[in-house]
Parts: structure tokens; C-alpha cells; sequence
């Protein structure tokens, strides 16, 4: 099925799906950069901008980029963590923390790392690949909150000396365990799973959708572009996630 991008996306729904939809409480929503696009955060596939132009992101996001380059990987990250303080979240991100609030079987797993779930107010969330503002001592992978600076990049932890990194999942490194299972257990249990904003190309985040798929859940895929998962899915909708979020919020959980 697919619901052409309109201004009216809420009368673009189709009528299968708000039916599916309006009776599960077991909902679960993954969503990857393209929710975050319309606050203003290029996504991974945009070609980055200013200084940034002649690097690729999936390049910086590794180990290796953080050994050749400490420097320049850990200021790539303190712009990322300017650009989104200075934005905010947008509908998608304030239809979801509705979502969660009207139905007890909601839960979110985000693979962005931005923080703007939490900051339009969704807490059920399940952040697999990290989080920009939470910085990590390199060597004893401890959380690092405040730190001398002798304007070095990157800082030195204040307990060992070793280099601090972002508190992100890099290509290359394991998610951590229990997050990692828990997004699985919870997919495979799931009624609906919504699948919004995400290239599906990452593993292991992509293999959530066929979990659920597998499991017999309704899979629906939210996106201004195709994707590996648009030919399996049970629902295509084309469309910014800012406008057709809201629009299944209000068709299929209206109220409270
Ligand atoms: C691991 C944090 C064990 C850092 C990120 C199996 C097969 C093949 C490869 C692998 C595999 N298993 C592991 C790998 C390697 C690798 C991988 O998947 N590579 C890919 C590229 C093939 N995975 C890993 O390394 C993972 N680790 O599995 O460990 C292991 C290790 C090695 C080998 C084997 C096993 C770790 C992955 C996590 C990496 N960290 N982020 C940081 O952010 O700096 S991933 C990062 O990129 C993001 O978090 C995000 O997950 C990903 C980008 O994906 P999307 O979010 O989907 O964003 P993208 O830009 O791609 O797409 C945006 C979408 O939005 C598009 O579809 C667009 O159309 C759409 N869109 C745009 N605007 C809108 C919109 N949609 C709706 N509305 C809009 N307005």
C-alpha cells in the first residue's frame, strides 16, 4: 500500500491500516536520521555540510577514524552536539511521546543518537547506538561528566589520562547486550512495528523489522524514499515523517 505525501496526510491513511492499528497496544517504533531531518539534522546518507563536506560520516563514525585522528573525530562530534542544540524536536519526534503516553504498549528504539526523543519528552525509548551527549573515558569505557580543559581535542579523563570519545556506538563495535536483546525480545512480541525515517541498512537495527515480520507483527515503513524493507512491508508510506506521524496518531489513537 502506499499513501502519496499530502498535505492532508491523515486523509491519505489507509483505511486497512488505521483499522489494523486503532485496536494494538503493542506497538513498537524504530526509527533511524530521517525524523530528525526535518529539525534540521542532515541524516547519514545527506552529504555533510561546510568543514565537514569532504568527510563521509560512515568514515569518522569507526575506531580506526578515532585512532588515525582523535582530533578530528572528536570535533566532528562537538559540532554534531552544537548543530542539534540548536534545533528542536520536530512533530514526529512530539507525535511519538504522544504515542507512548496514550497507549502502555509502546516502545520506542531509536537509532539516532541526538538526544531529541528524550527532549520532546519520550522516555520507553531505547537508544541502540548511543547517545551524543554522553562522553566515555577511551580506556575505562566509564561516563566522563566533567573534565579540565586545556583545550586539547579530545580531553583527557581526569582519572586515567586517556583520550575521552563520545558515548556513541561506532561502526564496527558491538551495541551493548542488553539493549541489543531487549530491542529483539521486544520486536518479536510486538502487534505493529513502524518502521520511520531509516535507510534499513545498518545492522543490527535493520534485522528488527524482519523480526517482527517473522513474528507475525503488521511491519509499516514511514519514508520519503524506497528501502530494502518497502518490498516486504505490510504498509509503504511515502512522506515526511513531521507529517504522517501526527496524521497516524490522530487517525488511529486520537485521544488520551
Ligand atoms: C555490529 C552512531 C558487530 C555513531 C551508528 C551485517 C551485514 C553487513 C554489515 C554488517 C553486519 N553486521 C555488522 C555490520 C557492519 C555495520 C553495518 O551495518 N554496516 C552497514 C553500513 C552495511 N554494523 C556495525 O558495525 C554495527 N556493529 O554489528 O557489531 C559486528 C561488527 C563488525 C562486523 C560484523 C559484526 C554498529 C552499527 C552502529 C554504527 N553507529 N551511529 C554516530 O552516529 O556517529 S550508525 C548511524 O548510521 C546511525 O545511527 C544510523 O543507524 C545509521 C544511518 O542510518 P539511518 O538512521 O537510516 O540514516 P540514513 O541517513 O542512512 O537514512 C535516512 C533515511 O531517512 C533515508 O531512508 C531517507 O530516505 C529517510 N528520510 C529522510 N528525510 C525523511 C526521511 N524519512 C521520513 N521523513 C523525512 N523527513
Amino acid at each position: 500500500m502506499r499513501a502519496p505525501s499530502d498535505p492532508d496526510a491523515a486523509a491519505e491513511l489507509p483505511a486497512a491500516l488505521i483499522e489494523v492499528l486503532k485496536d494494538s497496544t503493542e506497538v513498537v517504533a524504530l526509527t533511524g536520521a530521517g525524523v530528525s531531518a526535518e529539525s534540521g539534522v542532515p541524516t547519514f546518507r545527506d552529504a555533510q555540510s561546510g568543514l565537514w563536506s569532504r568527510y563521509r560520516a560512515e568514515d569518522l563514525a569507526t575506531p580506526e577514524a578515532f585512532r588515525r585522528d582523535p582530533a578530528l573525530v572528536w570535533n566532528w562530534y562537538a559540532w554534531r552536539r552544537s548543530l542539534v542544540q540548536a534545533v528542536k524536536p520536530n512533530p514526529a519526534h512530539l507525535a511519538l511521546a504522544a504515542l507512548e503516553r496514550r497507549i502502555s504498549g509502546f516502545q520506542l528504539l531509536t537509532q539516532n543518537v541526538d538526544g531529541l526523543h528524550r527532549r520532546a519528552g519520550s522516555s520507553r525509548l531505547l537508544e541502540l547506538h548511543g547517545d551524543l551527549f554522553l562522553t566515555l573515558c577511551s580506556a575505562e569505557r566509564t561516563p566522563v561528566e566533567t573534565w579540565p580543559e586545556h583545550g586539547d581535542a579530545p580531553p583527557r579523563c581526569p582519572r586515567c589520562e586517556a583520550p575521552l570519545r563520545p558515548g556513541v556506538v561506532w561502526f564496527g563495535e558491538t551495541l551493548p547486550e542488553p539493549i541489543l536483546s531487549s530491542a529483539f525480545a521486544l520486536s518479536a512480541g510486538c502487534q505493529v512495528f513502524l518502521s520511520i525515517g531509516t535507510s534499513s541498512l545498518v545492522q543490527p537495527a535493520a534485522a528488527l523489522p524482519l523480526c517482527a515480520l517473522e513474528s507475525g507483527a503488521t511491519v509499516v515503513e514511514i519514508n520519503t524514499e524506497p528501502t530494502p524493507l518497502s518490498e516486504i512491508a505490510d504498509f509503504v508510506l511515502n512522506g515526511p515523517a513531521g507529517e504522517i506521524v501526527p496524521a497516524l496518531l490522530q487517525s488511529a489513537w486520537p485521544t488520551g
